[in-house]
């Protein structure tokens, strides 16, 4: 008895017919070898693409020579070509926990199971080796200390940050080497907030004390404040890279932390996008500063400022400004800042507010100007310490050294403001780096020891807007950075080690994107050595920065140009146009020394404030370019890494309009393909997880051997595989190592510690005895 209600053509139910039928390419190139018949016989589902690209299921009623009628779940019934079908996986194996679980890897069939865990507010899901964690946008009851405690006693094991934080720490007490746990994703997609549930995970397993606990959840809300602002694709957006590294005692304790971070936003400071804000703690010192502050630092409301209201962008939704600046004071006071140090950075931050309502008068038919003697100049230079006539001669001429003496030249409006901008941005970075160093010398600290520290790298997420500049070229650069590290990591290293080592194995291909590093890294004729090159000369522009890496770059695949001095680069997460205006001057990043000279005659804390970054006057004048800097920093951070164990965090962005509950699938698929995700849950389902030489081996379970230890290590290997009954497919036998399916040798494990105990006595020469 056929038990299917469809008509089906028995000729097709046959296995072996089915597998000559032209519908069966793409079936048959799925994992399990299934196909059609068995499908329509067994009435189990299968993913069918419709025109406008979705994928739903449904169940197949027949198939003629190249298609097939499918029944869908609303009743309908669609007829759809041979390539648009692929088998779905059995009901049991709805919303598994890792991806590795399922039937059948194919991309609807991934998508549906993290959108059935997110239905159900099972925001992280297992992909092998890669916790994804789908941004809920919304509070889930995910966290806390009940949920530590159960994560840490293994009470709980469904995927987590938590369990990601725990293996990195069992793995550091385990083999005293260091971990890293790696946060990936685009703009928006949760990094910054997964970081901050790491990070209170550790504090709460490894703190002796509140104190510490307190310090590392403190961190973020200082980080966040002076280096975090509203961006068109996260209202909570992180503005510069960061690596925290905790450190642990003999016993598991942690003795201290030191936070990194890379590259800053500074242009954010003096110029605002359309629907953006600059940093948070500006809005937040205007709405919730003390009237005694106010009335020191002569604060007006953040509408009154040329920075904060050029785009009238100046509200947050949800977001109470004032509420904010009390949680920012506590945290300061949890690093112990004086109540004058705290004075100090907020006068800063004041400063900059001022200086940017400095204005300018133009007196002269070429376009120079004098500085308005107002109130915006007076409480500026007030703030910083200097007198008014001197801020107002360095911000209207420039002096320069000739051979003879020196000479004084006016500076045109455009010019003025270009250097007043500079000393705003100057003054907020220094003060970020500032408060970082702060921050650092005031973590607890203990002797630190080899092999025991764990690192969150939280850098920016790939961005890409209707207007890309510079700082997104950044950004995306640092993105293309981390991605190489997770490629290698996950999907190359492996593979590799498998070919050297004669492993059978059905390669997995994936995209690499050197092409993309090389665009950028490659020695002088790479973007960054051209973008340094252009800067270093005179009479250069963005125009001629467009031609020069047109000339050098254009048999880059990832490489286009555009039409005006723009260009387009092909990153392994899409497309992104970026214009090159402005390019040169922000990659100098310079201050003119007048501007220096300006800062160190301060009689307020400024000076101190630089000294703490730029040991002294002269090495804030030679600064090395923006572009170089990061490179630089990438290569430190990156041998950092591959010094440590990583740990594989990908945060998905679900929508990209911040919404709860909102699970659009072209996105999400998007961001899946970008980090080859499929790719990876293949070659670990199909991987060979536990490594061990035919030495190590022989010489942890010779003892095992029937026949003692007189055999070389890898006859005695194999002897003890067959003797345990360890089946073929699930190891393999290298050159120079033994790869074993995940838990295979586990039985190995359990006997050898048995023999040890006296328990178990292996029968050596069985067969000579019973010869
Ligand atoms: V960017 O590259 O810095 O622009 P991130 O860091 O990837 O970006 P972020 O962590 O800031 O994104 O998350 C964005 C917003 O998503 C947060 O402000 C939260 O409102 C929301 N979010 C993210 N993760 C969670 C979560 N686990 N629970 C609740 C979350 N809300
Ligand atoms: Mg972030």
């Amino acid at each position: 008895g056929d038990e299917s209600p469809y008509e089906v053509s028995p000729a097709l139910v046959d296995k072996q017919s089915v597998a000559s039928s032209s519908l069966l390419p793409r079936f048959l190139n799925s994992d399990l070898n299934d196909n059609f018949g068995y499908f329509i016989k067994k009435k189990l589902r299968v993913w069918c693409q419709l025109q406008n690209g979705h994928w739903e299921s449904g169940q197949i009623q027949s198939i003629s020579s190249d298609t097939a009628s499918v029944l869908l779940l609303n009743g309908s019934v669609v007829t759809v070509s041979a390539e648009d079908l692929l088998p779905a996986n059995p009901d049991v194996l709805e919303g598994v926990d890792d991806l590795i679980e399922l039937s059948y890897l194919n991309e609807p069939s991934v998508l549906h199971n993290l959108q059935y865990r997110y239905s159900h507010d099972l925001i992280y899901s297992m992909s092998g080796p890669v916790l994804i964690a789908t941004n809920p946008f919304k509070k889930v009851e995910l966290y806390g200390n009940d949920y530590v405690t159960a994560y840490r006693q293994k009470l709980l094991d469904s995927p987590h940050v938590y369990s990601v934080a725990d293996t990195a720490y069992n793995e550091m007490m385990r083999d005293g080497v260091n971990q890293a746990i790696i946060i990936s994703g685009e703009s928006g997609s949760g990094k910054t907030e997964t970081a901050n549930f790491a990070m209170q995970y550790l504090g709460a397993i490894g703190g002796v004390n509140d104190r510490i606990e307190l310090q590392l959840i403190q961190t973020s809300h200082v980080l966040e404040a002076f280096g975090n602002a509203k961006t068109s694709l996260n209202d909570n957006s992180s503005r510069f890279g960061k690596l925290i590294t905790i450190y642990f005692n003999a016993v598991g304790n942690i003795c201290g932390a030191q936070i990194e971070t890379f590259l800053l936003e500074k242009s954010r400071v003096v110029h605002l996008a359309r629907g953006e804000r600059s940093y948070h703690v500006f809005y937040q010192l205007c709405a919730g500063a003390p009237s005694a502050l106010k009335e020191k630092l002569n604060l007006k409301a953040a509408s009154e400022y040329n920075y904060l209201n050029q785009n009238g962008c100046l509200g947050a939704d949800n977001v109470d400004n004032a509420q904010k600046f009390q949680i920012l004071l506590e945290a300061l006071n949890a690093f112990s800042m004086s109540k004058e140090d705290q004075e100090h950075v907020f006068q800063v931050v004041a400063a900059v507010l001022w200086l940017g309502n400095i204005s300018f008068q133009v007196i002269d038919s070429e376009d120079h100007v004098k500085i308005v003697a107002d109130e915006a100049l007076a409480t500026a230079s007030s703030l910083l310490g200097c007198r008014s006539e001197d801020l107002m001669l360095v911000l209207s001429i420039n002096r320069i050294q000739t051979s003879k003496d020196i000479a004084a030249k006016s500076l045109t409006l455009q010019q003025a403001i270009e250097k007043r901008d500079a000393l705003a941005k100057f003054l907020y970075a220094s003060l970020f780096n500032w408060l970082v160093d702060k921050i650092n010398g005031s973590i607890e600290k203990g002797e630190r020891q080899a092999g025991r520290s764990i690192s969150i790298l939280d850098v920016y997420g790939f961005e890409s807007f209707q207007r890309n500049s510079l700082e997104q070229l950044f950004i995306n650069y640092a993105s293309e950075r981390l991605h190489q590290h997770f490629i290698r990591h996950l999907l190359k290293l492996q593979q590799e080690e498998y070919d050297l080592d004669g492993i059978d194995w059905t390669k997995v291909e994936y995209r690499d994107n050197k092409d993309c590093l090389d665009l950028f890294e490659k020695r002088q004729t790479g973007l960054i050595s051209l973008l340094d090159e252009e800067s270093n000369l005179t009479k250069t522009s963005s125009l001629t920065f467009a031609e020069k890496i047109n000339q050098h770059c254009k048999t880059n695949p990832c490489f286009n140009r555009e039409q005006g001095g723009a260009f387009t680069i092909c990153h392994y997460a899409g497309e992104v146009q970026y214009n090159t205006s402005g390019f040169l001057e922000k990659n100098r990043d310079s201050l003119h020394s007048d501007s220096i000279e300006l800062l160190f005659s301060c009689s307020s804390q400024l000076p101190q404030l630089f000294a703490s970054n730029n040991a002294d006057q002269a090495s804030v004048f030679h600064q090395q370019s923006l572009g170089t800097k990061l490179k630089a920093h990438l290569f430190m951070l990156m041998q950092q890494l591959e010094n440590s164990t990583p740990h594989f965090i990908l945060c998905i962005k679900p929508n990209s309009g911040q919404i709860p509950g909102i699970y659009e699938k072209e996105l999400v698929l998007k961001q899946l393909r970008c980090c080859e995700i499929l790719q990876v849950v293949k070659i670990s389902r199909s991987g060979y997880p536990t490594r061990i030489t035919h030495q190590e081996f022989a010489e942890r379970y010779g003892i095992l051997s029937k026949f003692g230890f007189s055999q070389d290590p890898l006859s005695a290997s194999v002897s003890v595989l067959q003797q345990f009954g360890i089946q073929h497919e699930m190891y393999q036998v290298g050159y120079t190592k033994l790869y074993f399916r995940a838990g295979q040798n586990d039985a190995l494990e359990e006997a050898r510690k048995q023999v040890l105990q006296g328990t178990l006595e292996v029968q050596r020469c069985f067969r000579c005895h019973q010869a």
